[in-house]
């Protein structure tokens, strides 16, 4: 199953204090459709359930598809397209046979040993990360370079989205290398105008 989307905008607030749902409808207004929730210190799952029914609304409404981070059972409930799982999150076979068969499940790599065992699973698309040095994860995995990443892209043969430091200067040429895809999250969750970084993003990868 191909990606619906070159561009995946991950919808995590950092320390900016945004409002989730307000970046995604600035995402969605950008151009963007391909979105991830990731609410790393959202421990209130009520409030993390809140948020991704808020951002399902907005997704369903523009076509976009809509996949949240960790938490199958919340993807579940509010019938998001997917779930995208770290090393340590729950096995991807197991977010499968809660989520089904069309369900779009990513599993987060970050060196050639997790790409193999990835290869023996039913994920949807994997990422590699980092990329380039980011500050948006909590103890990232060493820096993978672009070097590796056309590395990766000979053993890969599902989709595999480019993660970590990915910037308007470097999304071209990350793309070019092989990915299907990228995720950003700083570059546009800081910027002064979300819709705006969304559309100058996706223009620089048109
Ligand atoms: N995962 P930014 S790097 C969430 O290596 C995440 O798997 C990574 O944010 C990985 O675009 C990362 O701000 C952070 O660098 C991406």
């Amino acid at each position: 199953m191909p990606l619906p989307s070159r561009l995946y905008l991950i919808v995590d607030p950092l320390d900016t204090g945004r409002d989730p749902l307000t970046l995604a409808q600035a995402m969605l207004a950008g151009g963007a459709r391909l979105l991830q929730l990731r609410l790393k210190h959202e421990t209130e799952t009520r409030r993390f359930l809140a948020h991704a029914a808020a951002i399902r609304e907005v997704t369903a409404a523009a076509g976009a598809t809509f996949v949240i981070n960790d938490r199958a059972d919340i993807a579940a409930a509010v019938r998001a397209d997917g779930v995208h799982l770290g090393q340590d999150d729950l096995p991807i076979e197991a977010a499968r046979r809660l989520l089904g068969p069309q369900a779009l499940i990513g599993l987060s790599t970050h060196d050639e040993h997790q790409l193999d065992v990835a290869a023996h699973t039913s994920a949807t698309y994997l990422s590699l990360g980092p990329i380039f040095s980011t500050t948006s994860k909590a103890n990232p995995d060493p820096v993978v370079g672009i070097d590796r990443l056309a590395t990766a892209r000979q053993m890969v043969g599902r989709p595999l989205v480019a993660i970590g430091g990915i910037t308007a200067a470097t999304a071209a040429s990350t793309l070019a290398t092989g990915a299907d895809a990228i995720a950003v999250i700083s570059e546009i969750v800081r910027a002064p105008d979300v819709e705006r970084a969304t559309a100058e993003l996706l223009e620089s990868i048109a």
